[in-house]
């Protein structure tokens, strides 16, 4: 009786240890930092076709030495950015990152941000899964004389 027990732990140890993540991502941009200018800002959707909440606790790319979840609010009638230690992807729900809302805060960007095409960013989940996501850097002069 005891084996059967020991068996049946083992097996739901590793039904748990299989990673139930599945978050699709669309429209993930950067923007090349303005000349002189330290910081910029990140955006994507990210969607979760799970079937768990899964909850982001942290970024992290080559292109800046600090990357954090920020979200804007309204104070005195000034919006203001403030940081978002968590941000919350609900079971078959989208989470827009976007100008004026959450957005990603790319703090100290690294020179060769200027140079690529492409950044990585891993988000890091509070269950300690991780994803890799590839965000375009876009220039702000392209995207004004866009046709
Ligand atoms: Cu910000």
């Amino acid at each position: 009786m005891k084996i059967i027990v020991l068996l049946l732990g083992l097996l739901l140890a590793s039904t748990n240890a299989i990673a139930d993540l599945s978050i699709s991502a669309t429209d993930a941009s950067v923007r090349a930092p303005i000349p002189g200018m330290k910081n910029t800002v990140g955006y994507l959707k990210l969607t979760n076709n799970g079937i768990s909440d899964v909850v982001l606790v942290s970024a992290q790319s080559n292109a800046s030495k600090v990357l954090e979840f920020h979200n804007h609010e309204m104070t005195d009638g000034v919006m203001r950015m403030y940081q978002q230690q968590e941000v919350k992807i609900p079971v078959g729900e989208t989470v827009v990152f976007q100008s004026g809302g959450l957005h990603l805060m790319f703090l100290d960007v690294e020179p060769s941000l200027k140079g690529t095409n492409s950044v990585d960013v891993t988000f890091g989940t509070k269950s300690g899964d991780k994803f890799t996501i590839p965000f375009n850097v876009e220039s702000i002069k392209v995207k004004h004389h866009h046709h």
